[in-house]
């Protein structure tokens, strides 16, 4: 059995808490009696009682909370269990996750394609430029009369999906959108975010530079012909274990489908009515974006179920592309997201007329196949047009504070004390992302409420993101005592550097093994491995990057509420 140091069992943000949020760590094993919150130097400050959790983990053991809300003094400080020893240090004081906040921004940095990254801003990560894609190959299975196969075009710019180098516009659809969303909510707090990217001294917010860097690369990807846009840019096969500059193979666009083309509308809309406010610092992309959404959604209508299929396209096509699908099966939600998002942004009751919600209809929190919700949230903030006299609108703000409401029953009873841990369907791959998108339904619902449950809730599945959970990982790289320290991130294992590239968010315990990486559990969330071959639960990418970063940054900017 492994040894019960109070490191091991006892399950905190190794990070830090707010002095009047909620406070607490999980311990791990059936302890009873007194705990103690002391100083570095062991001086006691608070004296708590244990208190056994309603149910157990999904390993069957039960937990026991150490709870320390009441215990508000800013400082440093260790959890301490009689015969057990100390936790891993952590912090209580004002902006306490400021530094994962902006460093989970600065991430995107660290994946920009087609760009050098100078040590000024990458610090000892700084690397040669890879990707200039300025020579891009249609793909067979994109060719048309105007761009015939293998003719090339230019496709800049973007950020790497993940550990690997594609760029794929499904996935850039949902994490651009939710970057722009955390800036869209929080506008005032974001324009004091300085994250040290070269745009830095510019006169727009860092989020919104660092969005644009994707952005404009998602412009160059509808085909100017007919407004569909390419499901990806990517090379046939993944790359090895190797640094930008040396992944050098011939990059393709792939056929055009209809859940890329209605993602690039939903994102293009929403970018448009969030960068009309800088119309000096931008002049002409607002027009520019809007004009490119509602072409895209001009294709999509015309094409309503073009699903991409990678078997499908090569047993036609040359070269077969075998890099990641994004092969959503249905694209209602798509339709949904796309509409709500061009409503909002024009007025124009054509796409109100698309926004349908069937009776039942079950929601789930946001992913790259799963985008409904977005539209959800769209249509419920947006006050800055009349859409009071809508009953549909109503009805999405009712459907989304009862489904936060399910969310957060019984959240308070399982091991954790978290919604993340409440059920084990979320421990899919890429779960921390379900941790930080259902943060990000919590944020909603106490914006449209007031009601600080939510926000505590948030808080509780971010302290599960930074160690409060079944393995005792800080999933955030460089953040924590115990932080992953091996991601399936190609610049983090060929750049010779012990650290990883900082502020990348893990992907999480998934039991399904489908890398053949074995993991050392295969209870729901234990299922985790620190090891760079296990893409299944340790690798890094943008759609999971992007809602931690807007749950930390949230967080930070609703503290004093
Ligand atoms: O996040 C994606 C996950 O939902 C899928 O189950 C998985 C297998 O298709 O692919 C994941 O996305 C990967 C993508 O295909 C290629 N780049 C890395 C992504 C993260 O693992």
């Amino acid at each position: 059995a492994p040894m019960e140091s109070g490191k091991s069992i006892i399950r905190l943000n190794e990070v830090g808490f707010y002095p009047g949020a909620g406070k607490i760590a999980i311990i791990t094993a059936q302890q009873a009696g007194k705990f103690y919150i002391k100083t570095l130097n062991g001086k006691t400050l608070f004296t708590g009682e244990l208190k056994a959790s309603g149910q157990p983990a999904f390993s069957g053991k039960y937990t026991a909370i150490a709870n320390f809300s009441a215990f508000n003094k800013p400082g440093r400080y260790v959890v301490n269990l009689p015969g057990k020893g100390d936790s891993y240090p952590f912090e209580i004081k004002p902006n306490a996750l400021k530094a994962v906040a902006d460093g989970t921004i600065k991430a995107f940095y660290f994946q920009r394609a087609s760009i050098a990254l100078d040590e000024k801003y990458a610090g000892k990560w700084h690397r040669e430029a890879g990707h200039p894609d300025d020579k891009v190959l249609i793909h067979a299975s994109a060719a048309t009369a105007k761009r015939p196969e293998g003719m090339i075009i230019s496709s800049p710019r973007g950020w790497y999906d993940a550990g690997d180098y594609n760029k794929y516009i499904v996935n850039s659809g949902i994490t651009t959108a939710t970057l722009l969303s955390l800036y869209e909510d929080f506008p005032g707090y974001m324009n004091t975010v300085k994250l040290n990217i070269p745009e830095s001294n510019n006169q727009l917010p860092d989020v919104l530079d660092e969005v644009l860097w994707n952005l404009r690369w998602m412009l160059t990807m509808q085909d100017p012909n007919d407004g569909g846009v390419y499901h990806k840019l990517t090379n046939p096969r993944f790359d090895a274990m190797i640094m930008p500059v040396k992944a050098d193979s011939a990059r393709y666009v792939v056929q055009k489908s209809t859940a890329a083309t209605l993602d690039f509308a939903a994102v293009m809309a929403q970018a448009s009515r969030i960068f009309k406010k800088f119309p000096k610092q931008l002049p002409g992309l607002a027009d520019s974006c809007i004009k490119a959404s509602e072409y895209a959604w001009a294709w999509a209508a015309k094409n309503p179920a073009v699903l991409y299929n990678q078997d499908v396209m090569n047993r036609q096509f040359k070269p077969t592309v075998v890099t990641g699908t994004y092969g959503d099966r249905g694209v209602t939600d798509e339709f949904f997201w796309a509409a709500s998002e061009l409503f909002v942004t024009t007025g124009k009751e054509e796409y109100l007329d698309k926004i349908s919600l069937s009776k039942n209809e079950k929601v789930q929190v946001p992913a790259w196949s799963n985008v409904k919700l977005l539209g959800y949230y769209t249509l419920a903030q947006n006050t800055g047009i009349d859409v009071v006299d809508h009953p549909q609108i109503k009805e999405v703000k009712e459907k989304l504070m009862n489904f936060a409401d399910a969310f957060i029953a019984g959240a308070d009873s399982n091991a954790y004390q978290t919604v993340m841990t409440k059920s084990k369907t979320n421990f899919n791959w890429g779960s921390n992302s379900n941790a930080a998108n259902q943060g990000i339904l919590l944020i909603k619902a106490y914006k449209l409420s007031g009601n600080k449950k939510y926000l505590e809730n948030a808080l509780a599945n971010l302290d599960y993101i930074l160690g409060r959970n079944g393995t005792g990982y800080s999933y955030v790289t460089g953040f924590g005592s115990k932080p992953v320290m091996h991601p399936h991130h190609r610049p983090s294992v060929a750049d010779g550097i012990e650290d990883p590239v900082p502020g990348l968010l893990s992907g999480g315990p998934n039991p399904g093994m489908q890398d053949k990486i074995q993991v050392p559990s295969l209870f729901p969330d234990e299922a985790f491995i620190d090891d760079d071959r296990s893409y299944a639960t340790n690798e890094i990418a943008i759609n999971w990057n992007a809602p931690m970063a807007y749950l930390a940054n949230a967080l930070e900017a609703l503290q004093n509420t």
